[in-house]
């Protein structure tokens, strides 16, 4: 450098040199921005997969953050999504029987005596009796009701929203679990349903059909009503009610049915 540039350095910039200025901040934050993008990319590129199960193939810090917007998503989006619903007088008067697995056979079964079982851990079980279910807010729902075997008719339920039944019973923290397992009291039915349908504002524990205790065939004294899914997923007579992340078994499933029957 020649002396006469240094002191050209000291006089006030020309707008020239500002404008270069302000480009080398502007160019390095692009650059360090980009830099720490790579960075970023780089970092989860070499983060270790999630481990195989229901889902799998991703990076674990992504599928974290998918499992995050997902539950946020599904919540908001399952509010929206509501199943059609009709008036009363559309609903059938002579409700279809289907199938009877875990209630025609099971000769022990006492109304009277009947719980509720939920399982709260491994060992111990929360006991709710049906007067305490009628007794919280009660809801129903005229809809058409599908059975995969290729029938449908629009059907009147009542009874409580099971995302009302959760709250009551402070479930919620356990039905943040991926899946819900419901069973007849003598094991022989069962279905898992995942979290999204069963916080669905449709959903009901019901006790009525037509404005009436629902007859034995048809589950009493208390079913699933699950309309976002085909019938075999509404389940009758439930006598045991269960959390967990990994699926729980499935009746139809097992016999090769699809494990999410939604419609
Ligand atoms: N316990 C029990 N629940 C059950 C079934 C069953 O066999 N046992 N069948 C399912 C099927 S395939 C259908 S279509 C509906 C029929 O309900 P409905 O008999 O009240 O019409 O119940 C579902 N829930
Ligand atoms: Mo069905």
């Amino acid at each position: 450098m020649k002396p006469t540039d240094l002191k050209e350095i000291k006089k006030p910039l020309t707008i020239e040199q500002k404008i270069n200025r302000r480009n080398f901040i502007s160019f390095g934050t692009f650059f360090a921005l980009a830099g720490s993008a790579v960075a970023g990319w780089k970092w989860l590129l070499y983060a270790p997969e999630e481990k195989a199960g229901i889902t799998a193939g991703t990076r674990a810090p992504l599928r974290r953050a998918l499992n995050k917007s997902e539950l946020f998503f599904r919540n908001l989006f399952s509010n929206n999504h509501l199943v059609k619903t009709y008036p009363k007088e559309s609903a059938a008067e002579n409700v279809r029987v289907n199938s009877l697995i875990g209630i025609e056979n099971d000769t022990e079964f006492d109304n009277a005596k009947w719980t509720l079982n939920v399982k709260i851990t491994p060992t111990d079980f929360l006991k709710i009796s049906i007067e305490e279910i009628k007794a919280l807010p009660k809801t129903e729902i005229i809809y058409d009701f599908k059975c995969v075997e290729g029938w449908d008719q629009i059907q009147h339920w009542a009874g409580v929203k099971l995302s009302d039944f959760l709250l009551h019973y402070k479930l919620d923290a356990l039905a943040e679990k991926n899946y819900m397992g419901l069973e007849t009291p003598n094991g022989e039915y069962y279905v898992g349903l995942e979290r999204d349908s069963v916080l669905h504002p449709q959903t009901i524990l019901a006790y009525e059909m037509n404005g009436k205790p629902i007859t034995n065939d048809h589950g009493a004294p208390l079913r699933l009503i699950i309309p976002v899914k085909y019938g075999i997923k509404n389940i009758k007579r439930i006598g045991v009610m269960s959390f967990s992340d990994i699926r729980p078994r499935d009746y139809w499933a097992e016999q090769g049915y699809d494990y999410y029957s939604g419609l």
